[in-house]
Order: structure tokens, then C-alpha cells, then sequence
């Protein structure tokens, strides 16, 4: 009876171990099959949406952004306010490219081709200024 009883507590124990290694196998597969949306090129950080970031140009980090042509640049609102990504200056807009309102922790990726200077603004935050340059 006793053996039984033992034999019983030992299979118990074995069922339990492999449940939860099963479980932590499965729990551990979906983490590594999530997209990455939390890395950024270029971060909009907390409280750009104050002026006062452009003091130090850190309105968008890093403010000047360089790349070769031909890639892409990813921003992410770090921030808890709206943002955007918007090509040209403030008031005057050259229409190139824009990510319309970020929501926070929501990003926007553009792909540069062509060589040159890009200015971009903010649209909801006229002193948050950046500058990508595509070498
Ligand atoms: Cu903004």
C-alpha cells in the first residue's frame, strides 16, 4: 500500500515538472514571435511636448540623424503626448513625407533614396525640430 502510494507521489511530481516545462516552452516561443516595435532610429522622448527640448536639441534623438541612401529611418514616440514626423519647416511643409499623429510608443518609418538634407517638424510642436542627412 505504501509503495503504491509512493509510486503515486513520484508520477505526481514527474506530471507536474513536464506540465511546466511545456508551459514555460510555450510562454517563451510567443514572447520571441512578437514583432519589435520598441526600438527607434530616432526617439521622440518624454516631454518634448513642453518647449524646452530644443535648448539642448533634444526634441528628437538624436536630432541629426545620418544614413547612407537607400535605408530607412524608424521614429518612435516615446513620449505620453501625440507627435509627428513631418518633412520641411514648420509652417512650411515640403510634403515629402509625414507620419501624421503618433500616438505614444507608436513609430513611423520612412526610406530615404535619394541623396540630400531632410528638415522635419513637428506639427502639434513647432520648436521640436530634426534633420535627417542621407549621404
Ligand atoms: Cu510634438
Amino acid at each position: 500500500m505504501l509503495k503504491k502510494i509512493i509510486i503515486i507521489g513520484i508520477v505526481t511530481v514527474f506530471v507536474i515538472v513536464i506540465i511546466g516545462l511545456v508551459t514555460y516552452d510555450s510562454s517563451t516561443e510567443k514572447i520571441s514571435e512578437e514583432p519589435e516595435v520598441t526600438t527607434g532610429d530616432v526617439v521622440i522622448p518624454t516631454k518634448a511636448a513642453r518647449p524646452g527640448c530644443e535648448d539642448d536639441d533634444r526634441c528628437y534623438i538624436p536630432s541629426v540623424f545620418t544614413i547612407d541612401s537607400g535605408n530607412q529611418v524608424t521614429w518612435l514616440n516615446e513620449d505620453s503626448a501625440f507627435h509627428s514626423v513631418t518633412s520641411g519647416f514648420y509652417g512650411e511643409p515640403s510634403d515629402l513625407f509625414d507620419s501624421g499623429h503618433l500616438d505614444p510608443y507608436e513609430s513611423f518609418t520612412f526610406d530615404f533614396d535619394e541623396k540630400g538634407i531632410y528638415d522635419y517638424f513637428c506639427t502639434l510642436h513647432p520648436w521640436m525640430e530634426g534633420q535627417v542627412i542621407v549621404g
